[in-house]
């Protein structure tokens, strides 16, 4: 019986290893499975530390595997006669098996510390050296992404404002910077396209930003567990050129305010 459980471990290893090459080469039964295709620059960076982290964990997951089922083998009691040794450990080992996954840990984090700064710190900047303003105000709240666009004006937080709620309009090719946050709990802005992830904090003021080089849909999901709906608090990401985009903003601001301005039908005199 004890080599079946070796060879029970040992399929884990297999199957893992043998799941991943089969989403990864997008073989039949797995076809598009693997990473959504990615429409930003700056997303091969974090593709390529995605892939190198994935790599060691990976490597270090399949050695620990073949161990275990090499021991559960070798000493399967009902094959081996030699009486059981008892040990108080060793501190050689223990030292050992510190220091390594740290300086491990210690070495992502520097080697990453490029991506973060530019993901999470860096904002871009105009030709003067200023800040890019917000092209749009992403507002997360239980169940929808408002969304919000200065109107005419370019100022955002006024009456020509432009409010539209889970449809968000790019144009491509630019740095677009978004302004995100929250109006009631915990929710997370994942555009999975973009590889762009950011939790939206209640009472914070946050900055996203990215430059998608691709026109197109996609989508926009809520990645932080926010509450019954969470499941259908999803977008659309739409990357159109910026004659296209100002087409449609034009458009949007000429509807909202029909709607404002058109007399609700009263009763007949
Ligand atoms: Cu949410």
């Amino acid at each position: 019986m004890g080599r079946f459980w070796s060879l029970l471990f040992l399929t884990v290893p297999i199957v893992g290893v043998g799941i991943f090459v089969w989403a990864m080469a997008d073989l039949p039964g797995m076809k598009g499975h693997w990473l959504p295709e990615n429409i930003n620059p700056q997303g091969e960076i974090i593709d390529s530390l995605f892939m190198f982290i994935l790599y060691l964990t990976g490597a270090i997951f399949v050695a620990t595997s073949l161990v275990l089922f090499w021991f559960l083998w070798k000493y399967d009691a009902s094959r081996c006669a030699e009486p059981v040794k008892y040990m108080h450990g060793s501190h050689t080992l223990e030292v050992v098996w510190s220091i390594l996954p740290a300086a491990t840990l210690l070495f992502i984090a520097i080697y990453q510390m490029n991506a973060w700064a530019d993901a999470k710190m860096r904002r871009p900047t105009l030709p003067d050296g200023s800040l890019r303003p917000p092209l749009a105000e992403v507002t997360g709240r239980q169940f929808e992404w408002r969304i919000r666009y200065a109107g005419k004006d370019g100022i955002l937080g006024n009456e020509d404002d432009v409010s539209i709620a889970n449809d968000l309009h790019v144009p491509a090719n630019e740095e677009v910077v978004l302004k995100i946050k929250s109006q009631d709990v915990l929710h997370s802005f994942f555009l999975p396209n973009l590889r762009l992830k950011q939790d939206v904090v209640p009472g914070m003021k946050q900055h996203v930003w990215f430059k998608a080089n691709r026109t197109g849909v996609f989508d926009i999901v809520c990645a932080e567990l926010c509450g019954w709906g969470h499941y259908k608090m999803r977008g659309r990401l739409t990357v159109e050129s910026r004659d296209d985009f100002n087409r449609w903003l034009d458009l949007q601001s000429r509807e909202q305010n029909r709607a404002e301005f058109t007399p609700t039908t009263g009763e007949a005199e």
